[in-house]
């Protein structure tokens, strides 16, 4: 390097270097300002390297330092950070490669320096009051949230102390109410055993008046029937005089034959009316059928009207099925049935009462159970659900229950899962759930759901998506996920000497 420009460069550098309070050369953060003070004889060590170099070798758009810490301020070597200071916003390393190559990349225009190329307006108040309106708005809408959390804590731990008592106090009148239980049911089998013994005796009388009809009605057929085989009227049946009737036809084969009657007729020849009605009828009792008699009233006309006899017949059948009615209890057994029916009204109520406190001490339970957050903020959500409608679906969640979706033209729905678990990472449990166990998809797996929380000031399903077939994802927005904002989370990256 020349001397000559050697000295017009410690000019430039001398200038740069008091450009700042504490002066540092172009492109050095506050942070690294005192690296770049010059040493004893105006030298420059390398950061990282042993090397040594007169001071004017900084931002000499040379590359001398091995590291590269020689040039902060241009390109010279490759893949170093070049420091925009961006006074009035955020400042940012940004690669060294992009420092003077005719593009804006620090709100400052800090990189393009040699303004021959490009001039880069400086942007940085603007940018950084937006962005000190954005973290502002942000900032509120988390402490919004943030305050509306605390109340879901209160009520969440109200609710929780709620549900504890009234477990306690449910717990407490189920041992009254199964006692009581326990009283009534004693009294009602005691009510059951009379009622039970008279109405048996009631219905016995009834089976035997029943049996002896049945055997008078039978008595009757079986001397009809006699009547109807004795043809000649001699008193006897014979094997002839059945021979003619086809419902002796016991193998059906079309026709009758005296091994057949005999089988009937206990191998014998004739029978009188006697052994008939004792031992002849149980044989043909079930396939008798009296021979059709050549009616005499029927006159010459093919097509009758309902006869008479069609009506008596009706009304003989609804005095048989009269006749086959039980009668009404007696009023002894009348009056035992309802004090059995009132002692098991009784009974039926307090185990109704048992059954109902039952349920309601298994769902306080199952409230108990749920794991609702570190300090029971997600309680508010439960039982609660929430909807989030796209082109063709609407989705549904309802925390700690199920998610699902329907489509949007009708139809049925589809359960997308049940609540499985608390699925955020392990330093993060509570930032994302898991809905697991849906309906199954054909050729794959049971559906799921991953729900992404973030905070918001109301609560609401924000967005649904699948993005691994039959793998769905929700976000969700709750002000249960708000967290205190801190001023250091809000404090910008300012270079501290310019402000
Ligand atoms: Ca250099
Ligand atoms: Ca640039
Ligand atoms: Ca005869
Ligand atoms: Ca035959």
């Amino acid at each position: 390097m020349s001397a000559m420009l050697l000295s017009v460069l410690s000019v430039v550098v001398t200038i740069l270097v008091v450009e700042g309070a504490i002066g540092r050369p172009r492109g050095v953060p506050l942070s690294r300002a005192l690296l770049y003070q010059p040493g004893e004889g105006n030298t420059f060590k390398c950061l990282n390297t042993v090397q040594e170099f007169p001071f004017e070798y900084v931002n000499d758009d040379y590359c001398d330092c091995d590291d590269g810490s020689d040039e902060p301020g241009t390109a010279a070597c490759p893949n170093m950070k070049f420091f925009c200071q961006n006074k009035g916003h955020v400042a940012e390393d940004i690669l060294s490669s992009r420092v003077n190559d005719g593009y804006c990349d620090c709100c400052d225009g800090s990189d393009e320096y040699q303004q021959e190329k490009i001039q880069c307006p400086n942007t940085c108040d603007e940018l950084g009051r937006k962005r000190r309106e954005d973290l502002v708005r942000e900032k509120e809408l988390r402490e919004t949230g943030f305050n509306i959390r605390k109340q879901y804590v209160e009520e969440g731990l109200q609710n929780l102390q709620t549900n504890k008592a009234l477990v306690e106090e449910l717990e407490k009148s189920k041992e009254q109410m199964l006692g009581e239980r326990d009283d009534l049911e004693g009294k009602k089998t005691e009510a059951e055993s009379p009622e039970k013994e008279a109405k048996e005796k009631h219905e016995k009388a009834w089976e035997a008046v029943k049996a002896e009809r049945q055997a008078a009605r039978d008595k009757l057929k079986a001397a009809q029937a006699f009547q109807q085989l004795d043809r000649n009227r001699d008193t006897f049946i014979t094997v002839d005089e059945m021979l003619s009737q086809s419902c002796f036809d016991k193998n059906m084969d079309g026709s009758v034959t005296v091994e057949e009657i005999k089988e009937y007729l206990e191998d014998q020849e004739q029978s009188t009316e006697d052994e008939f009605l004792e031992k002849i009828w149980p044989n043909i009792k079930e396939i008798y059928k009296p021979p059709v008699e050549e009616s005499e009233t029927k006159g010459d006309e093919d097509v009758s009207p309902p006869s008479p006899t069609d009506a008596a017949a009706e009304e003989k059948k609804a005095e048989e099925e009269d006749e086959e009615k039980m009668p009404d209890y007696d009023e002894e057994t009348k009056r035992l049935i309802e004090v059995a029916d009132e002692a098991r009204r009784l009974y039926d109520e307090a185990d109704k009462k048992v059954k109902d406190v039952e349920s309601q001490i298994s769902n306080a339970k199952k409230y108990l159970e749920k794991d609702f957050g570190p300090e029971n903020e997600y309680a508010f959500l439960y039982n609660k659900c929430f909807e989030y409608t796209e082109r063709e679906y609407t989705y549904k969640l309802c925390p700690f229950d199920k998610a699902s979706q329907r489509p949007k033209s009708g139809g049925s729905e589809t359960n997308l899962g049940l609540w499985g678990h608390w699925d955020g990472a392990s330093d993060d449990k509570y930032s994302a759930q898991k809905y697991e166990k849906g309906q199954n998809c054909w050729n794959g797996p049971d559906r799921s759901v991953k729900i992404l929380l973030q905070c918001g000031i109301e609560n609401q399903l924000l967005s649904a998506s699948e993005p691994s077939r039959c793998e769905y994802q929700f976000e969700f927005a709750t002000p249960a996920r708000c967290t205190q904002p801190t001023p250091e989370e809000y404090q910008m990256n300012y270079d501290h000497d310019e402000l």
